[in-house]
Protein backbone atom coordinates (compact mmCIF):
# COMPACT_ATOMS: atom_id res chain seq x y z
CA UNK A 1 0.00 0.00 0.00
CA UNK A 2 1.72 3.31 -0.73
CA UNK A 3 1.78 5.52 2.11
CA UNK A 4 2.35 9.65 3.14
CA UNK A 5 5.47 9.29 4.22
CA UNK A 6 4.83 12.20 6.52
CA UNK A 7 1.81 10.46 8.20
CA UNK A 8 2.88 8.40 10.86
CA UNK A 9 -0.28 6.11 11.62
CA UNK A 10 0.81 3.96 14.00
CA UNK A 11 1.75 7.15 15.74
CA UNK A 12 -1.37 8.99 15.29
CA UNK A 13 -4.10 5.94 16.26
CA UNK A 14 -2.22 5.70 19.48
CA UNK A 15 -2.33 9.39 19.73
CA UNK A 16 -5.64 9.13 19.88
CA UNK A 17 -5.80 11.74 16.87
CA UNK A 18 -9.71 10.90 15.35
CA UNK A 19 -10.01 13.61 12.62
CA UNK A 20 -6.10 13.39 11.39
CA UNK A 21 -7.13 9.17 11.64
CA UNK A 22 -10.06 9.69 9.78
CA UNK A 23 -8.88 12.02 7.19
CA UNK A 24 -5.86 9.63 6.42
CA UNK A 25 -8.29 7.32 6.13
CA UNK A 26 -11.11 9.06 3.54
CA UNK A 27 -7.47 9.90 1.88
CA UNK A 28 -6.36 6.06 1.17
CA UNK A 29 -9.82 5.18 0.03
CA UNK A 30 -9.49 7.82 -2.30
CA UNK A 31 -5.95 6.18 -3.84
CA UNK A 32 -8.24 3.28 -4.25
CA UNK A 33 -5.44 1.38 -1.21
CA UNK A 34 -7.55 -1.71 -0.88
CA UNK A 35 -9.55 -1.80 2.76
CA UNK A 36 -8.30 -4.58 4.39
CA UNK A 37 -4.45 -3.03 4.22
CA UNK A 38 -6.25 0.19 5.73
CA UNK A 39 -7.67 -1.72 8.26
CA UNK A 40 -4.43 -3.60 9.58
CA UNK A 41 -2.73 -0.19 9.59
CA UNK A 42 -4.97 1.01 12.14
CA UNK A 43 -5.18 -2.43 14.04
CA UNK A 44 -1.48 -2.11 13.97
CA UNK A 45 -1.97 1.52 15.92
CA UNK A 46 -4.05 -0.51 18.43
CA UNK A 47 -1.94 -3.26 18.65
CA UNK A 48 0.89 -0.70 19.90
CA UNK A 49 -1.76 0.94 22.48
CA UNK A 50 -2.17 -1.93 23.77
CA UNK A 51 1.89 -2.44 24.22
CA UNK A 52 1.57 0.74 25.94
CA UNK A 53 -1.17 -0.34 28.24
CA UNK A 54 0.94 -3.92 29.36
CA UNK A 55 3.94 -1.44 29.84
CA UNK A 56 1.47 0.86 31.92
CA UNK A 57 2.07 3.93 30.42
CA UNK A 58 -1.52 4.18 28.52
CA UNK A 59 -4.67 3.43 30.36
CA UNK A 60 -8.14 2.31 30.51
CA UNK A 61 -9.68 5.13 29.11
CA UNK A 62 -7.03 5.29 26.11
CA UNK A 63 -7.67 1.33 25.35
CA UNK A 64 -11.69 2.61 24.67
CA UNK A 65 -10.87 5.72 22.95
CA UNK A 66 -8.17 3.91 21.13
CA UNK A 67 -11.50 1.34 20.76
CA UNK A 68 -13.90 3.61 19.48
CA UNK A 69 -11.57 5.47 16.91
CA UNK A 70 -10.83 1.90 14.84
CA UNK A 71 -14.49 1.40 15.22
CA UNK A 72 -15.34 4.73 13.39
CA UNK A 73 -12.49 4.03 10.55
CA UNK A 74 -14.10 0.75 9.87
CA UNK A 75 -17.24 2.39 9.71
CA UNK A 76 -15.82 4.51 6.79
CA UNK A 77 -13.88 1.48 5.26
CA UNK A 78 -17.17 -1.08 5.51
CA UNK A 79 -18.54 0.58 2.04
CA UNK A 80 -15.09 -0.60 0.23
CA UNK A 81 -14.96 -3.78 2.08
CA UNK A 82 -18.15 -4.86 0.66
CA UNK A 83 -17.62 -3.22 -2.72
CA UNK A 84 -14.64 -5.75 -2.88
CA UNK A 85 -16.39 -8.85 -2.90
CA UNK A 86 -19.29 -10.63 -4.56
CA UNK A 87 -23.03 -10.10 -3.52
CA UNK A 88 -24.31 -13.44 -3.86
CA UNK A 89 -25.60 -14.93 -0.45
CA UNK A 90 -25.30 -18.53 -1.41
CA UNK A 91 -21.93 -19.49 -0.19
CA UNK A 92 -23.18 -20.77 3.22
CA UNK A 93 -23.86 -19.34 6.98
CA UNK A 94 -20.97 -18.66 9.98
CA UNK A 95 -22.33 -17.45 13.13
CA UNK A 96 -19.88 -15.46 14.61
CA UNK A 97 -19.33 -13.76 18.13
CA UNK A 98 -16.55 -13.02 21.01
CA UNK A 99 -17.02 -15.49 23.44
CA UNK A 100 -18.69 -14.93 27.12
CA UNK A 101 -16.67 -12.86 29.65
CA UNK A 102 -15.34 -11.14 26.55
CA UNK A 103 -15.88 -7.29 25.37
CA UNK A 104 -13.63 -7.00 22.54
CA UNK A 105 -15.49 -7.16 19.51
CA UNK A 106 -13.28 -4.70 16.58
CA UNK A 107 -11.69 -7.77 15.67
CA UNK A 108 -14.42 -10.39 15.22
CA UNK A 109 -16.46 -6.93 13.46
CA UNK A 110 -13.57 -6.47 10.92
CA UNK A 111 -13.55 -10.65 9.88
CA UNK A 112 -17.42 -10.31 9.69
CA UNK A 113 -17.80 -8.25 7.48
CA UNK A 114 -15.09 -9.35 5.21
CA UNK A 115 -16.81 -12.63 4.91
CA UNK A 116 -20.08 -10.79 4.25
CA UNK A 117 -18.14 -8.88 1.71
CA UNK A 118 -16.96 -12.41 0.08
CA UNK A 119 -20.91 -13.55 -0.22
CA UNK A 120 -21.18 -15.36 3.22
CA UNK A 121 -24.63 -15.29 4.97
CA UNK A 122 -22.71 -14.15 8.33
CA UNK A 123 -25.00 -14.31 12.02
CA UNK A 124 -23.20 -11.94 13.92
CA UNK A 125 -23.95 -12.89 17.89
CA UNK A 126 -21.67 -9.56 19.31
CA UNK A 127 -19.51 -10.14 22.38
CA UNK A 128 -19.55 -11.85 25.62
CA UNK A 129 -22.09 -14.45 23.87
CA UNK A 130 -23.06 -17.52 26.18
CA UNK A 131 -21.50 -20.70 24.85
CA UNK A 132 -25.44 -21.93 24.64
CA UNK A 133 -26.35 -19.11 22.74
CA UNK A 134 -23.30 -20.34 20.09
CA UNK A 135 -25.32 -23.66 20.09
CA UNK A 136 -28.83 -21.98 19.91
CA UNK A 137 -27.84 -20.14 16.90
CA UNK A 138 -26.06 -22.60 14.93
CA UNK A 139 -28.83 -25.03 14.88
CA UNK A 140 -31.64 -22.57 14.18
CA UNK A 141 -29.14 -20.95 11.27
CA UNK A 142 -28.30 -24.45 9.85
CA UNK A 143 -24.57 -22.57 9.62
CA UNK A 144 -21.27 -24.58 8.16
CA UNK A 145 -18.99 -22.57 10.49
CA UNK A 146 -19.04 -20.91 13.87
CA UNK A 147 -16.23 -17.97 14.20
CA UNK A 148 -15.28 -17.77 17.91
CA UNK A 149 -13.12 -14.61 19.44
CA UNK A 150 -11.30 -14.42 22.73
CA UNK A 151 -8.64 -11.90 23.78
CA UNK A 152 -8.08 -12.48 26.54
CA UNK A 153 -5.91 -15.23 28.07
CA UNK A 154 -9.01 -15.93 31.26
CA UNK A 155 -11.40 -16.29 28.07
CA UNK A 156 -9.90 -18.49 25.65
CA UNK A 157 -10.95 -21.71 27.59
CA UNK A 158 -14.70 -20.37 26.80
CA UNK A 159 -13.39 -21.74 23.28
CA UNK A 160 -12.73 -25.02 24.04
CA UNK A 161 -16.21 -24.81 26.30
CA UNK A 162 -18.52 -24.46 23.07
CA UNK A 163 -16.85 -27.16 21.23
CA UNK A 164 -17.46 -29.47 24.20
CA UNK A 165 -21.10 -27.80 24.19
CA UNK A 166 -21.61 -28.34 20.27
CA UNK A 167 -20.80 -31.93 21.30
CA UNK A 168 -23.29 -32.38 23.77
CA UNK A 169 -26.09 -31.01 21.67
CA UNK A 170 -25.33 -33.67 18.89
CA UNK A 171 -24.31 -30.91 16.29
CA UNK A 172 -20.81 -31.34 16.63
CA UNK A 173 -20.93 -33.17 12.91
CA UNK A 174 -22.56 -30.71 11.55
CA UNK A 175 -20.97 -27.62 12.51
CA UNK A 176 -17.12 -26.90 12.05
CA UNK A 177 -14.82 -24.59 14.26
CA UNK A 178 -13.03 -21.85 13.65
CA UNK A 179 -10.92 -19.94 16.01
CA UNK A 180 -9.73 -16.45 16.53
CA UNK A 181 -8.36 -13.55 18.26
CA UNK A 182 -5.07 -12.15 19.82
CA UNK A 183 -4.49 -15.16 22.51
CA UNK A 184 -5.71 -17.94 19.65
CA UNK A 185 -3.40 -19.88 17.69
CA UNK A 186 -3.21 -23.08 15.56
CA UNK A 187 -2.42 -25.25 18.78
CA UNK A 188 -4.73 -23.68 20.48
CA UNK A 189 -7.21 -25.40 18.23
CA UNK A 190 -5.45 -28.10 18.11
CA UNK A 191 -5.78 -28.67 21.73
CA UNK A 192 -9.48 -27.80 22.20
CA UNK A 193 -10.31 -29.37 18.73
CA UNK A 194 -11.48 -26.74 16.89
CA UNK A 195 -11.15 -27.82 13.15
CA UNK A 196 -9.24 -24.72 11.89
CA UNK A 197 -7.56 -21.16 13.50
CA UNK A 198 -7.67 -17.82 11.55
CA UNK A 199 -5.03 -15.22 12.83
CA UNK A 200 -6.65 -11.94 10.71
CA UNK A 201 -9.79 -11.45 8.17
CA UNK A 202 -8.16 -12.70 4.79
CA UNK A 203 -7.24 -15.83 7.20
CA UNK A 204 -10.41 -15.89 8.57
CA UNK A 205 -12.11 -16.28 4.48
CA UNK A 206 -9.33 -18.56 3.33
CA UNK A 207 -10.33 -20.84 6.23
CA UNK A 208 -14.10 -20.53 5.68
CA UNK A 209 -13.39 -21.24 2.29
CA UNK A 210 -11.86 -24.58 2.82
CA UNK A 211 -14.10 -25.89 6.18
CA UNK A 212 -17.20 -25.25 3.78
CA UNK A 213 -15.33 -27.15 0.37
CA UNK A 214 -14.96 -24.01 -1.95
CA UNK A 215 -11.51 -24.15 -3.58
CA UNK A 216 -11.14 -21.32 -5.69
C1 LIG B 1 -9.17 -1.94 22.15
C2 LIG B 1 -8.86 -2.85 23.33
C3 LIG B 1 -9.78 -2.88 24.38
C4 LIG B 1 -11.15 -2.19 24.32
C5 LIG B 1 -12.07 -3.07 23.43
C6 LIG B 1 -13.12 -2.26 22.66
C7 LIG B 1 -13.90 -3.12 21.71
N1 LIG B 1 -15.11 -2.68 21.42
O1 LIG B 1 -13.47 -4.16 21.22
C8 LIG B 1 -11.57 -2.17 25.83
C9 LIG B 1 -11.18 -0.84 26.43
C10 LIG B 1 -13.05 -2.42 26.10
C11 LIG B 1 -10.67 -3.24 26.41
C12 LIG B 1 -10.89 -3.80 27.67
C13 LIG B 1 -10.03 -4.70 28.28
N2 LIG B 1 -8.84 -5.14 27.79
CO1 LIG B 1 -8.24 -4.81 25.97
N3 LIG B 1 -7.33 -4.38 24.41
C14 LIG B 1 -7.66 -3.63 23.38
C15 LIG B 1 -6.50 -3.65 22.34
C16 LIG B 1 -5.68 -2.39 22.53
C17 LIG B 1 -6.89 -3.75 20.87
C18 LIG B 1 -7.77 -4.94 20.48
C19 LIG B 1 -8.28 -4.75 19.07
O2 LIG B 1 -9.43 -4.39 18.85
N4 LIG B 1 -7.39 -4.92 18.05
C20 LIG B 1 -7.70 -4.66 16.64
C21 LIG B 1 -8.40 -5.85 16.02
C22 LIG B 1 -8.60 -5.61 14.50
O3 LIG B 1 -7.54 -6.95 16.18
P1 LIG B 1 -8.03 -8.34 16.83
O4 LIG B 1 -9.12 -8.12 17.79
O5 LIG B 1 -6.83 -9.09 17.29
O6 LIG B 1 -8.70 -9.11 15.61
C23 LIG B 1 -7.96 -9.61 14.50
C24 LIG B 1 -7.47 -11.05 14.70
O7 LIG B 1 -7.23 -11.40 16.05
C25 LIG B 1 -8.51 -11.89 14.03
N5 LIG B 1 -9.72 -12.29 14.75
C26 LIG B 1 -10.39 -11.67 15.76
N6 LIG B 1 -11.49 -12.34 16.07
C27 LIG B 1 -11.56 -13.41 15.27
C28 LIG B 1 -12.49 -14.42 15.18
C29 LIG B 1 -12.30 -15.44 14.25
C30 LIG B 1 -13.31 -16.52 14.15
C31 LIG B 1 -11.14 -15.43 13.41
C32 LIG B 1 -10.92 -16.53 12.47
C33 LIG B 1 -10.21 -14.40 13.50
C34 LIG B 1 -10.42 -13.40 14.41
O8 LIG B 1 -8.90 -11.08 12.93
C35 LIG B 1 -8.96 -9.71 13.36
C36 LIG B 1 -8.62 -8.83 12.17
O9 LIG B 1 -7.28 -8.97 11.79
C37 LIG B 1 -5.76 -4.96 22.77
C38 LIG B 1 -4.28 -5.05 22.36
C39 LIG B 1 -4.00 -6.19 21.40
N7 LIG B 1 -2.73 -6.37 21.08
O10 LIG B 1 -4.86 -6.93 20.98
C40 LIG B 1 -6.01 -4.97 24.30
C41 LIG B 1 -5.94 -6.28 25.07
C42 LIG B 1 -6.59 -7.41 24.28
N8 LIG B 1 -6.77 -5.99 26.26
C43 LIG B 1 -6.29 -6.50 27.32
C44 LIG B 1 -6.88 -6.37 28.62
C45 LIG B 1 -6.06 -6.91 29.79
C46 LIG B 1 -8.13 -5.76 28.79
C47 LIG B 1 -8.90 -5.62 30.11
C48 LIG B 1 -8.89 -6.87 31.04
C49 LIG B 1 -8.34 -4.37 30.84
C50 LIG B 1 -8.91 -4.15 32.22
N9 LIG B 1 -8.04 -4.31 33.21
O11 LIG B 1 -10.07 -3.88 32.38
C51 LIG B 1 -10.34 -5.29 29.62
C52 LIG B 1 -11.20 -6.57 29.45
C53 LIG B 1 -12.64 -6.26 29.17
C54 LIG B 1 -13.37 -7.53 28.77
N10 LIG B 1 -14.06 -8.17 29.72
O12 LIG B 1 -13.29 -7.95 27.63
C55 LIG B 1 -5.01 -7.29 27.09
C56 LIG B 1 -5.25 -8.81 27.11
C57 LIG B 1 -4.12 -9.58 27.77
C58 LIG B 1 -4.43 -11.03 27.82
N11 LIG B 1 -3.64 -11.83 27.12
O13 LIG B 1 -5.35 -11.47 28.47
C59 LIG B 1 -4.54 -6.69 25.70
C60 LIG B 1 -3.74 -7.68 24.83
C61 LIG B 1 -3.69 -5.43 26.01
C62 LIG B 1 -2.37 -5.78 26.67
N12 LIG B 1 -1.30 -5.86 25.90
O14 LIG B 1 -2.33 -5.97 27.86
N13 LIG B 1 -9.62 -3.55 25.59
Amino acid sequence: MSDDAEFDVVEAVCGLKEAEVLDWVGGQLEKNNPPLEIADALAAGLEQLGARFAEGTVFIPELVIGGELFAKAVELLTPALEASGSTLKKRGTVVIGTVQGDLHDLGQKLVAVTLSAAGFEVVNLGCDVAPQRFVEEAERSGAQVIGLSALLTTTMQVQAEIVEALKAAGLRDQVRVLIGGAVANQRWADEIGADAYGADAIDALDKVRVLVGINE
